[in-house]
């Protein structure tokens, strides 16, 4: 089986390789998250398929990387009007592969695909001054250089936005590029390339393997013809890849997990602490920013407590196509288990459970209530592990210094939310966390030219903006001097 149609779209699950499709022997089976239907049969990739991508786009880059920011730019940006012409389908498409709102992928999240196209595209043409400076009368030219083909791995929470912020600025520095999309969603990415070649995007600049982690992503991150690995996805895995890089030198970028506190500050207005909070449950918890360890202070926390129940309490969970759905079901029923086990071991712990803390029994499948749990014992699992789920936790403190020590206190370091009523205060607590993105009485304003990225084991490096050329490009100096020159 070649072709499967999903939500309205026809979708080749073959690979994309060289401009064609490319079958493989093996296949894997794919299932929507939102009732178990069978999708389809999709081509399981190895290091035979990986080589043949990684061939093409090594042969592509010598005219990609000479088209220069002008050319490349008007073919992602050919490429983005496709994507809003079809935003509708990839909506669906999304929605049926992993389970997420449609809603929001059609208001937020395919917009937003296009967005990262056109964003990364114009910045390369507009924003990437040659800079020249003087050395004792010589000149310091520095420039963005292409710098081959770029391995991209991408995780099945948010499967193709992710892949763009990759995409968009890979393509536009004058990488070509081959994508692993998780296993667990292939389908947009498939369907995303036949965009590319309507577009008429030149063959092997952009390629699709599709496979397992530990076959497909294992051959294409040792692969020593690789220039730059970007990978999003779990800590473990990043170990693995970067392992897997180290003989190739190849240079990594790695955007990963959290635990991220939400502090709620004695002075804080309560409802906008609840409303803030409670939407750290959006897509069913499966967000690496997402701020799962509300923190607050002693004198507010019955109060904020009743006022976060109260709000949480009118989420909706169901049916991720339905409009009036807030939150839908978990990816995978592997995954469902993964939650369900810390779940279990914090009530093994005596974990006081006021919200939730179990399978939604009205829809069955993959849906797991909105859970919040009082106090957990510090350090224990629950404060410390990324579930990854709607499960949030709630501990309280009684100083700014407490506070902050609780904030930093994992092993990660991605985003924080504090909430506040005084500037200067917010201000005392935020110089202090250790974060690559801070939220003040908001959550989840992205702007693409700021720089996003994990301190500690939340990742290695920033992206956004020039971040993301400096990772996909080769940065270089030209020093010239001013003795020489005959004419
Ligand atoms: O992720 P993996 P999983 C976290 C979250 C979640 C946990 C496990 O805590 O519970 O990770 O999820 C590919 N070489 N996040 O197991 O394994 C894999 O095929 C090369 C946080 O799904 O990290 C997929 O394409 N590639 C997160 C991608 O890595 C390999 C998003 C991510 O899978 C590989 C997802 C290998 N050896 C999970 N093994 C975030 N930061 O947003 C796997 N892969």
């Amino acid at each position: 089986m070649t072709t499967i149609h999903v939500a309205g779209a026809d979708i080749d699950t073959r690979h994309f390789i060289n401009g064609t499709r490319v079958s493989s022997e093996q296949t894997f089976i794919n299932t929507s998250p939102i009732d178990g239907t069978f999708l389809g049969e999709i081509a399981r990739g190895g290091k035979a398929e990986v080589d043949q991508a990684v061939a093409a786009a090594k042969a592509a880059f010598p005219q990609w990387s000479a088209l220069g920011p002008q050319g490349r730019g008007e073919i992602l940006h050919r490429i983005a009007d496709l994507v809003e012409a079809n935003i509708e389908t990839l909506a669906n498409l999304e929605t049926m592969d992993n389970g997420s709102l449609l809603r929001s992928h059609r208001r937020g999240v395919m917009p937003r695909v296009a967005h990262n196209l056109r964003f990364f595209a114009d910045w390369a043409i507009n924003e990437l001054h040659h800079e020249v400076f003087e050395t004792r009368g010589h000149s310091n030219n520095i420039s963005w250089d292409p710098s081959g083909v770029a391995a991209l791995i991408t995780p099945w929470n948010a499967p193709l936005m992710l892949a763009t912020w990759k995409i968009g600025p890979a393509l536009a520095a004058g990488d070509t590029v081959v994508l692993k999309p998780a296993e667990w969603t292939p389908l947009s990415a498939s369907y995303f390339a036949d965009l590319c070649t309507q577009a008429g995007l030149p063959n092997g600049v952009f390629n699709v393997v599709q496979g397992f982690g530990r076959e497909a992503g294992a051959a294409l991150t040792a692969h020593p013809d690789i220039a730059r690995i970007s990978f999003t996805g779990s800590v473990p895995t990043a170990k693995v890849i970067a392992h897997a890089a180290a003989d190739n030198l190849t240079p990594c970028s790695f955007e990963l997990g959290g635990k991220s506190p939400a502090i709620v500050l004695a002075d804080a207005d309560l409802d906008l602490a609840a409303e803030l909070t409670v939407e750290q449950y959006d897509n069913a918890g499966q967000v690496c920013l997402s701020g799962t360890r509300i923190l607050v202070h002693e004198d507010i926390a019955d109060a904020f407590a009743a006022k976060f129940i109260e709000r949480a309490s009118k989420i909706k969970q169901g049916d991720p196509r339905d409009p009036e759905t807030d939150i839908g079901p978990q990816i995978h029923q592997v995954h469902f288990d993964r939650i369900s086990g810390f779940v279990q071991r914090a009530k093994d712990e005596g974990a006081n459970i006021i919200m939730g803390g179990s399978p939604n029994t009205n829809l069955g499948g993959l849906y797991f209530n909105p859970t919040l749990i009082k106090n957990p014992a510090p350090g224990s699992e629950i404060v410390t592990a990324e579930v990854f789920g709607p499960v949030l936790t709630m501990q309280t403190f009684s100083t700014d210094e407490e506070a902050i020590a609780m904030a930093n206190g994992t092993e990660f370091g991605l985003a924080a939310v504090v909430v506040s009523g005084n500037r200067a205060h917010a201000d005392a607590i935020t110089k202090h966390l250790v974060a690559g993105t801070i939220w003040v009485n908001c959550f989840f304003v992205r702007d693409l030219k700021a720089p996003f990225g994990g301190s500690k084991k939340s990742g290695v490096g920033r992206e956004g903006g020039t971040w993301s050329f400096d990772f996909y490009a080769d940065v270089k100096n030209t020093v010239v001097s001013p003795n020489g020159w005959k004419e």
